[in-house]
């Protein structure tokens, strides 16, 4: 059995991922490619136990090792049980965020030591990486205008407007690190245009 591609769609809040990981599912769907749609955290009961906990507004104040180590935590459930299966078996995973999100968060936003990510990286996933990784990227504003829209705001996008700066730096810093598996999509533009890109970057894999 061919083992499946691990795809990660990345960027900050309200760039579309959710919108244009609905678009990839039907894209390769419709090259008969089996498809498992995820997202971190979350994508198992534990893990999203553990993003309730996570994005809740609630009292008591997280502290940033702790949040990190909840978000590994999840990670860790999320590839044994359904990551790695699901690549085992030929199916291709497309994930809502996955490790370049704690660079981006933890990393850019909470200004977290990247040593101590790259460190539960190698603990958590050993040589697990993604195939290929989405970056859409759009002004700050605009994503959380978007975000704004659909309701109440969760713990990560009640924070200021400079955390989601430092944020996008690290995301595009990554994209510079790695632009063999990273590919950048602005996502300041109409969704055809988006997905347009998309399928150009899909591509590739499809060979
Ligand atoms: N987190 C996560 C960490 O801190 N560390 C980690 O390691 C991980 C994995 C998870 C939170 O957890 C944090 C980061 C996050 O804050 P989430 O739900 O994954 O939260 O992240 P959000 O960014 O909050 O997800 P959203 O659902 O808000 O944003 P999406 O999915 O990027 O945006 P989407 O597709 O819902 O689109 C938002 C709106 O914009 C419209 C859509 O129709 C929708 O209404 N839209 C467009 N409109 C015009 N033009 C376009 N091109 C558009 N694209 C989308």
């Amino acid at each position: 059995m061919t083992r499946g591609k691990f795809i990660t769609l990345e960027g900050g809040e309200g760039v579309g991922k959710t919108t244009n990981l609905a678009f990839i599912k039907d894209y390769l769907e419709r090259h008969n490619i089996s498809v498992v749609v995820t997202r971190e955290p979350g994508g198992t009961a534990l893990a999203e136990k553990i993003r309730r906990l996570l994005l809740d507004t609630g009292s008591e104040a997280i502290t940033e090792h702790a949040e990190l180590l909840l978000v590994f935590a999840a990670r860790a459930q999320h590839i044994k049980h359904v990551i790695e299966p699901s690549l085992a078996k030929g199916a291709w995973v497309i994930s809502d965020r996955f490790t370049d999100a704690t660079y981006a968060y933890q990393g850019g936003g909470r200004n977290m030591r990247i040593s101590t990510i790259e460190w539960l990286e190698h603990l958590v996933q050993g040589n697990l990486k993604p195939d290929l990784t989405v970056l859409l990227d759009a002004p700050v504003e605009i994503g959380l205008q978007r975000a704004k829209i659909r309701g109440a705001l969760d713990r990560f996008e009640a924070e200021k407007s400079s955390f989601f700066e430092h944020v996008r730096r690290a995301y595009l810093l990554q994209a510079e690190l790695h632009p063999e598996r990273i590919k950048l999509i602005k996502a300041n533009c109409p969704l055809d245009d988006v997905q347009r890109a998309l399928m150009d970057v899909l591509r590739p894999l499809l060979r």
